[in-house]
């Protein structure tokens, strides 16, 4: 049993891990392997965020058991390392917290089926940086490639390592590479994303077979125009660690960030920054900036550039 809390009608607290929600009932997994069902008891407030879920996947919660059917009430949640939230609605002050206690963020790409642009793997790695969360590309349906687009994995792979990313090329089908990432994900916290198809159930799948996670399905409902709550779910790995999947999550949610900060969080546009003619330097079309100047040389990559540029006109950022 773990370690026990004195409460007021004396019943000794569980530690555990949230590793389902349902947004009324939560599943929580103790040090010694078993679930529980439990809801919450009383209110939480977490300290600045209104969410709408005050329990997240991945919190350590202490919890008092009732019964014999392995049932509880959560009664206190562990301060967490970081989250990443959702805003239910943009501009809306209240968020959904999608999942809390990540080690790192795999993003699971394909080049080919569906093919995943550079500006999303730039919008996920932002945020990422934003989180201060680890961020890992994970390249899959290698099986698939031709020549065109195995040029194309070689430059991306070079831009993004150049850049400090680790990447791996993967097929889940060939099972190409598979023990290399197992590595990544052991003994840690991660969470994956990446676009519907892009095979991350196949992958989930490869190297834990007994999740046996749908493929090739959608397996999430989509509402177009609509805002759906959805539930992360974390999977308990054999080799050690956990994967948090995110149905119906393309991206993270995004970050209260001003435009300003947003150069910051590419890793290699940092050491430019303070050398711009401007200190409120945008790098758009100031005079004698950096990071212009950097990119002419080569320093910088073009196309980190020119998606740098494409997310300051998201009409979401701070001024
Ligand atoms: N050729 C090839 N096909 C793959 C590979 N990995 C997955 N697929 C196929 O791609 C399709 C989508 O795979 P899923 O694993 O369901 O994709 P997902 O990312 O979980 O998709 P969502 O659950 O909708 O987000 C399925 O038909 C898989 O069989 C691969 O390495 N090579
Ligand atoms: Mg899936
Ligand atoms: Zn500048």
């Amino acid at each position: 049993m773990g370690k026990t809390r004195s409460l007021k009608n004396d019943k000794p607290l569980l530690k555990g891990l949230v590793i389902r929600s349902t947004g009324s009932w939560y599943t929580v997994l103790t040090e010694q392997g078993e679930t529980y069902s439990c809801k919450i008891k009383g209110r939480f407030r977490i300290q600045g965020i209104k969410s709408t879920n005050p329990v997240a996947v991945g919190d350590r919660v202490w919890f008092a058991p009732v019964g014999v059917d392995n049932t509880g009430f959560i009664m206190k949640i562990e301060a967490r390392h970081n989250y990443i939230i959702r805003k239910a609605v943009r501009l809306s002050k209240r968020s959904h917290i999608i999942a809390s206690n990540i080690d790192q963020a795999v993003l699971i790409v394909s080049l080919i089926f569906p093919r995943t642009s550079t500006g999303f793997i730039d919008r996920f790695l932002l945020t990422a940086e934003a989180y201060h969360i680890p961020a890992v590309i994970v390249f899959n349906k290698i099986d698939l490639y031709d020549d065109e687009v195995r040029e194309l994995h070689e430059e991306l792979v070079e831009i993004y390592e150049g850049v400090g990313y680790q990447t791996l090329a993967v097929s889940a089908k060939e099972h190409i590479h598979i023990e290399e990432f197992k590595s990544i994900l052991a003994h840690k916290v991660s969470l994956l994303s990446g676009h519907s198809g892009v095979g991350k159930s196949s992958l989930i799948n490869r190297v834990e077979p007994d999740l046996n996670l749908k493929e090739g399905d959608i397996s999430h409902i989509h509402r177009k125009g609509k805002h759906t709550t959805s539930f992360a779910s974390m999977h308990p790995l054999s080799f050690g660690g956990y994967v948090i999947d995110t149905p119906g999550i393309k991206e993270f949610g995004l970050v209260d960030m001003e435009k300003r900060e947003i150069a910051g969080r590419f890793p290699e546009f940092r050491k430019y920054i303070g050398s711009c003619k401007f200190n409120n330097c945008l790098h758009v079309n100031e005079p004698d900036c950096a990071i212009v100047e950097a990119v002419e040389k080569g320093d910088i990559h073009p196309v980190r550039y020119y998606n740098y540029l494409s997310i300051l006109k998201d009409d979401y950022w701070k001024e």
